[in-house]
């Protein structure tokens, strides 16, 4: 990506935001540092221009740590918003800017975004037979991240910004590049050195990534430490299946509410489980559940009946009691409640529990 191109999209770009009526800025689904911190990047630009808003549809619960924690400290600075309001304050004239993706299926507005005319997008992967069809794209292979692009472009734009900027900016190009081990040329190098020129510290973007680090650690340890996983089907060739982690070595350990929404997500996602729930306490009396599903299981309907509610897909619930072996027998009891009634609940379901790394006896 040379100069000229940086110049070529920053002149289009301009010409955009003069016309525009709104603009709004979005990443990827399931925001890492590099689509969060070229979003804040572009909205830098975009926003002495235009009134501008930065579409961030995740459930904040199982946004990672350290995306969440940029994300909450900056609700007032920047518009961050869901895609519902988007679909409030969109017009013929919005200029769509994308970052860190050029997929329909990677962003929360999908086909949709085939119905604007203005599309620019800021990208450093390959294209495919679903990239999005604009003749305003930025992109190459070449370069680390969407980060290291923005930065090149807040550059060309002679835009001063702030040192939060520059350590977001940092952090995408510290994650894309893993600490500039990979994909890092000489210019990545260039702008990481304009980044720390302008106030970018690496002590709060190591910060960041051990937060994440530790958010991990802790999911994992949850997980591992007491999932079962239970069969549910009188056809057992494709059993609904069904998991409940919680911490069984430690029944009163405390977790953040996010912990026990992201290990229910981690269940669905990595364990191809058709429903997933995780509790445990959040503080020395609270008990806190958290219901995950795909479209087999409505695990609205079961936390209804256990102390909560929610969505068929996601739901959640909180009570007040210290005998959690008895909430989770009353949420196993309530199974049958969202599977539909073609399926029947086994009498007495196999139990699998998720492989623990066995500890070494001599040290
Ligand atoms: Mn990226």
């Amino acid at each position: 990506m040379n100069s000229q191109e940086i110049r070529y999209f920053k002149e289009q770009l301009e010409e955009k935001l003069k016309n525009c009526s709104n603009v709004f800025i979005l990443g990827h689904k399931s925001p890492d540092f590099d689509s969060i911190g070229s979003c804040i990047g572009l909205y830098t630009i975009t926003s002495r221009y235009k009134k501008s808003y930065i579409i961030v549809d995740d459930e904040p619960s199982i946004i990672e740590s350290g995306v969440k924690r940029i994300i909450d400290e900056n609700k007032g600075k920047y518009s961050f918003i869901k895609k519902a309001e988007f679909d409030a304050l969109k017009n013929k004239n919005s200029l769509i800017i994308i970052a860190d993706t050029n997929k329909k299926n990677m962003i929360c507005i999908g086909d949709e975004i085939e119905d604007f005319s203005s599309v620019m997008i800021i990208d450093h992967h390959e294209e495919d037979d679903n990239s999005i069809v604009t003749n305003d794209i930025l992109n190459s292979v070449q370069v680390s991240s969407a980060c290291e692009v923005t930065t090149r472009l807040l550059s060309s734009f002679k835009i001063k910004y702030s040192k939060d900027v520059a350590n977001y900016l940092l952090a995408g190009i510290s994650l894309d590049t893993k600490r500039f081990k990979r994909n890092t040329s000489a210019k990545t190098h260039d702008v990481a050195e304009k980044l720390i020129e302008n106030g970018a510290d690496i002590d709060y973007v190591n910060n960041l990534f051990l937060e994440e680090f530790e958010s991990f650690c802790r999911i994992s340890n949850l997980i591992i430490n007491g999932t079962i996983i239970k069969k549910y089907s009188d056809d057992n060739l494709a059993p609904i299946q069904v998991s409940f982690t919680l911490n069984r070595n430690n029944k009163k350990a405390i977790y953040l509410k996010e912990d026990y929404a992201k290990s229910a997500d981690k269940m669905l996602k990595f364990y191809g489980i058709d429903a997933a729930f995780a509790l445990g306490y959040v503080d020395d009396k609270t008990i806190h559940i958290s219901a995950r599903s795909t479209k087999k299981v409505n695990v609205g309907k079961i936390m209804k009946e256990v102390y909560g509610g929610g969505n068929a897909q996601s739901a959640g619930g909180r009570v007040v009691s210290d005998d959690i072996d008895s909430i989770e027998e009353k949420l196993m009891n309530s199974i049958s409640l969202g599977i539909s009634d073609d399926i029947e609940v086994m009498d007495s379901p196999p139990i699998i529990k998720v492989k623990q790394i066995k500890k070494e006896k001599n040290r």
